[in-house]
């Protein structure tokens, strides 16, 4: 591993997941970027970065799909061809879809239509996961899918909480979403590689003016 800058909080878990790996962890000050970031993230300047064996990997995707790669203790991604064109799929629209609309909805503070539009790609999710009918989105274990829902899952929910409204992933509307938020909030890798609720719930009120 190399000098001052390597993986960011994100990838904690998802190196956690492979229990036994050594890693160092850099935290990065997002208002004055080390020389180490811009030199390993040239193109975007931004974490997480992963150094391994000298070599940057940038893009928390890409990073997690390399790091099934490398290390195949656990694996993170389906082995099925077809399943795992489908784990690349929900993971691009949890990204894409779901994360903006609900970061809208929280940011907006509820505003109607942010809301109406989060619930409706939250719908396709909710569906999917009723179809699938597991603990975790691939199956028993945790895997891809679930781990790039980290946003959905856990950061949403302390977002919610900070500003004090329940509009976006609530067990009324959403059942299979919530318990399976609670799924992955409750497995000890997840566990072990979150801050601690409080501490993010404080950041958020901070971050929407709410302390
Ligand atoms: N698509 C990137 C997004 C990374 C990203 O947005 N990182 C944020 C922190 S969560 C960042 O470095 N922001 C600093 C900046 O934009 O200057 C990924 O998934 O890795």
């Amino acid at each position: 591993m190399n000098n001052s800058f390597e993986l960011i909080e994100k990838m904690a878990d998802e190196v956690k997941l492979y229990g036994g790996i050594n890693y160092e962890f850099f935290q990065e000050d997002l208002n004055n970027k080390s020389p180490d970031l811009l030199k390993y993230n040239p193109v975007y300047n931004k974490v997480p970065v992963l150094v391994h064996n000298g070599n940057p990997i940038s893009e928390s995707v890409v990073i997690i799909e390399y790091i099934d790669d490398v290390w195949k203790g656990v694996p993170i991604m389906p082995n099925d061809a077809y399943e795992k064109a489908q784990a690349r799929f929900w993971v691009k629209f949890v990204v894409e879809k779901c994360h903006r609309a609900i970061f809208k909805a929280i940011s907006s503070h509820g505003e109607e239509q942010a809301v109406a539009e989060a619930h409706e790609q939250l719908q396709f999710l909710e569906n999917e996961l009723n179809v699938r009918g597991n603990k975790f989105f691939g199956g028993d274990n945790i895997g891809l899918v679930d781990i790039c829902a980290g946003y959905t899952v856990f950061w949403g929910g302390a977002a919610e909480e900070a500003i004090g409204i329940e509009v976006v992933v609530t067990k009324d509307k959403f059942p299979k979403i919530r318990e399976w938020c609670d799924n992955c909030i409750n497995c000890q890798v997840v566990k072990d590689g979150l801050p601690p609720r409080e501490s993010l719930v404080a950041y958020y009120k901070g971050w929407f003016g709410k302390s």
